[in-house]
């Protein structure tokens, strides 16, 4: 007895991306979009390993090679990537962080999808994780440029490939959210864990700790709290870890808990935060959600934001329930 259930949890945990999609994807036409971006991020990943560093230039900057070919950066290329699969999948349109509008993939179907082809630019060059961020909403018969500017709650299917140690996939199609890792030998994504919940509780927290003097107070309050740890308020001590990649920051808090913040500072640039809404806030929120977390920029559910333009910014604050919930409370104690 004890044998054959110790069997069906092998034969479970080994499902591929294909039937797990079939299993718990209502939609076809979104398991063939994700089966694709599934596809490009395995060939983004080879191209990540395969090119050597002085190739890997992150700005837009676009050099000769020694044979005269153009060598693109490599957040270009998984932009191009992305495009080349997609408009191969029953995908309607296409935006992301390096378009400045959206495409147009001219057919009469259902689903648009928005990416942030290769999150965490700083690390690009510097051999630390980095990913593909992606979101699936309907179209719903709006025109493309409308379909675009839908709020969050719209998503169908979010998720999130890291091209780390290993290449792995954080996603959800509104069942719970899941990971996967790719098996290199079969070119498949194998499932991890089902149904991941981040735990409610956290002692870790992930800010870019250099932009303090940029902070507004609740930021501020929340934050030295924290670091007060026993001393303080809190009454226990918190550990800080920040890679500078949202994927990567966002694997360890799906993985062990924690809060990540990006809030509105007062730099110029950045005063409605750093993070883009549609590509990167929204599918990270809706990911988080559907794991039992919490997404905000501080005051309201990002899910629950309204988008006037593609690349618009907002804070994100997202993780533990009830450190989020903390970080709430200093915009309203102060
Ligand atoms: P990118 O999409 O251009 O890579 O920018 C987003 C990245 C996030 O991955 C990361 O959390 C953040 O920017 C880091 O910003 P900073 O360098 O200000 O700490
Ligand atoms: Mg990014």
């Amino acid at each position: 007895m004890f044998q054959f259930r110790f069997n069906i949890v092998l034969v479970e945990l080994k499902m591929d991306l294909e039937n797990y999609l079939l299993k718990n994807s209502k939609e076809e036409e979104i398991s063939l979009i994700v089966k694709s971006l599934g596809d490009a991020a395995i060939k983004i990943s080879n191209t990540i390993r395969s090119i050597k560093p002085q190739e890997s230039i992150s700005n837009n900057d676009r050099k000769l090679n020694s044979d005269g070919d153009i060598q693109k950066p490599l957040d270009i290329i998984s932009d191009e990537i992305l495009i080349s699969f997609l408009e191969k999948s029953p995908a309607a349109g296409y935006a992301s962080e390096e378009q400045e509008g959206c495409i147009d993939f001219k057919n009469n179907n259902n689903f648009i999808v928005f990416a942030d082809p290769l999150d965490g630019s700083s690390n690009i060059d510097v051999n630390v994780s980095i990913g593909t961020i992606f979101s699936i909403m309907s179209k719903n018969n709006l025109p493309l440029e409308k379909a675009f500017i839908q709020n969050g709650s719209h998503q169908k299917s979010s998720g999130f490939f890291v091209y780390g140690p290993q290449t792995t996939l954080f996603i959800t199609v509104g069942v719970g959210t899941s990971l996967f890792a790719l098996d290199e030998k079969k070119g498949k994504f194998i499932l991890v864990k089902d149904n991941i919940t981040i735990p409610e509780t956290t002692a870790e927290f992930a800010i870019n700790a250099a932009y303090r003097r940029f902070w507004d107070s609740a930021t501020l309050k929340y934050i030295t709290e924290c670091q007060n740890g026993e001393n303080g308020p809190r009454k226990k001590n918190f550990g800080m870890r920040w890679v500078g990649s949202l994927v990567a920051d966002a694997s360890r808090i799906f993985n062990r808990g924690g809060i990540f913040l990006y809030p509105s500072d007062t730099r110029e640039k950045y005063k409605n935060g750093r993070l883009r809404l549609t590509y990167e806030a929204n599918p990270i929120a809706y990911l988080v959600e559907q794991a039992n977390g919490e997404a905000t920029d501080g005051h309201k559910n990002i899910l629950n934001l309204e988008v006037n333009e593609l690349h618009q910014r907002s804070p994100l604050i997202f993780g533990s329930k009830e450190e989020v919930l903390e970080y709430k409370k200093s915009y309203l104690y102060l």
